[in-house]
């Protein structure tokens, strides 16, 4: 099925085709050692502050927060206790703007972080961790799209007309002059704009430093290079930002988790991208706390395809690459992999599929996912009356929360209904190794192999194991 006009598709697709030849040449094909990675062993983790390893399962907070004046996502704390209670979820991207936290130049808003830290707070009080994540599409509101003060908005005097889809507004004259301006790729210009930027994510982690429920800072939603694209952007101005952002956080938080993106640009759809390592002021290996954040959305659901028909095959060959991809830059980087979104709308045919192959993807890869988003509607686990859709039973599903060891493998097998996990040494970890066990399939609690049950609270879901000594793998299956 295609949704789109057929000059739509054309229009993606010349973007797709240019992007693709300029990074095949710069960057080779697909290289050996794919595929290496086939497990969830073979990585860093991201530990809580008892030293266990972090399974993060959850979603983004919310593109409403785009558009809402004082910045803040739909949600009350009631929708918090909803999503905790019906998916189990431990993790959170919460969506930041850079016009709200720094309003005028130079001008941090204390109040709109307060905001933010109350938010914050809902979920830490229910065993989230919290990924901040700072914003934008398109640039910012001056030019059509969220993020970026006015202030910090120089077009000289181009435009940006809306554009369907959405995406092609990338290309419009005032959003790319926009964003060279920023990466200070022309000529000319008036303020510091990357100074500026960097400024706010600093001040961002000076006010959350000793937060425990934050677990890092995403610096950069999907960046584009405006004029300047692919490998070029990549290890140019963006891996310099970056850096810089580093840096400056480091300055002020010694601890949390850094996050960086690709460019969405190719990243999405399962291309290479150029993002260099970059130095943690903490320091080299195991000190090094930067994680990969990669979001997924293959072409064919860019253009509004469901999971069937012709697109399938696209879209499974576009998941094979978009790992194999992301498995080679997390080498690189010396970094765990989160993917920072992926999502689409829940009505599409084969939808359902879709989301399930993506979260046994992640379990392989030992990836952590943030599923965009969760505003009410039709890509949402709730619809806009808050009627539960198709999407909640598929993301309410059994998993690992925290392992106390080095994950190998883990593994929900739905038709034996068994979750199996299995894990190296402890890492020093407190506390036992932690799973979601959801109501749907495992409504009297869960009956353990190969280790012994610590507790179990049937109002979280949350069963606590230990493994018998020398034994490194505990199978769970529903008890009764
Ligand atoms: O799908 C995209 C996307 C496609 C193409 C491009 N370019 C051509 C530059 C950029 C972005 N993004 C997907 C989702 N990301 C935002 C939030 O970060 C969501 O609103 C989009 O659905």
């Amino acid at each position: 099925m295609k949704s789109l006009g057929a000059w739509r598709t054309w229009a993606v697709g010349a973007v797709v085709l240019a992007v693709a030849a300029a990074l095949l040449v710069a960057v080779g094909p697909r290289g050996a050692g794919a595929g290496e990675a086939d497990t969830a062993s073979g990585h860093r983790w991201i530990t809580d502050r008892q030293g266990r390893a972090l399974v993060l399962r959850g979603l983004s907070t919310a593109s409403s927060a785009k558009q809402a004046a004082d910045g803040m996502p739909w949600i009350e704390e009631k929708d918090v206790a909803r999503e905790r209670r019906a998916l189990g979820t431990n993790f959170v991207r919460f969506l930041l703007q850079w016009r709200s936290v720094e309003p005028a130049p130079g001008t941090y808003d204390r109040a709109y972080l307060e905001r933010v830290a109350e938010r914050v707070r809902w979920y830490g009080e229910r065993g989230y961790h919290v990924l901040l994540d700072m914003h934008q599409d398109l640039y910012g509101p001056k030019v059509g799209g969220n993020g970026a003060p006015a202030w910090a908005t120089e077009t000289d005097g181009l435009t940006s007309a809306a554009t369907d889809p959405w995406e092609l507004g990338y290309a419009e004259p005032g959003t790319v002059r926009a964003f060279d301006r920023f990466w200070g790729t022309v000529e000319g210009g008036g303020r510091d704009l990357r100074g500026h930027y960097v400024g706010a994510l600093r001040e961002v982690a000076r006010f959350f430093a000793d937060d425990d429920t934050v677990i890092g800072y995403d610096l950069m939603n999907e960046p584009w290079g405006g004029s300047v694209q692919g490998p070029a952007f990549e290890a140019g101005p963006l891996a310099r930002l970056y850096q810089d952002g580093i840096d400056a956080v480091r300055t002020v938080d010694r601890n949390h988790w850094i996050f960086v993106e690709p460019s969405a640009i190719g990243a999405n759809w399962g291309f290479a991208n150029g993002l260099p390592r970059l130095d943690d002021p903490r320091g080299d290996g195991d000190a090094a706390r930067i994680a990969y954040a990669p979001h997924l959305y293959p072409l064919p659901m860019d253009l509004g395809d469901g999971y069937t028909g012709d697109a399938k095959g696209q879209v499974d060959a576009s998941l094979r690459s978009w790992r194999a991809q992301t498995e080679k830059t997390a080498r690189r980087l010396g970094a765990p992999v989160v993917i920072g979104e992926f999502g689409l709308d829940v009505g599409l045919p084969g939808a359902m599929e879709y989301v399930e192959k993506v979260q046994r993807m992640a379990d392989e890869m030992g990836a952590g996912i943030a599923y965009w988003s969760n505003d009410p509607g039709s890509w949402a686990p709730w619809d806009a009356d808050r009627n539960p859709t198709a999407l909640l039973p598929v993301l309410d599903r059994p998993y690992p929360r925290a392992v106390a060891g080095d994950p190998v493998a883990y593994r929900w097998d739905a038709r034996g209904r068994a979750l199996t996990v299995s894990w190296r040494g402890n890492r020093g970890a407190r506390g036992g190794t932690e799973v979601h066990l959801p109501a749907r399939h495992f409504p009297d609690g869960g009956r353990v192999t190969g280790g012994e049950q610590r507790s179990w609270d049937p109002k979280s879901r949350v069963l606590t194991v230990v493994s018998r000594p020398g034994a490194n793998s505990v199978r769970i299956t529903p008890r009764g």
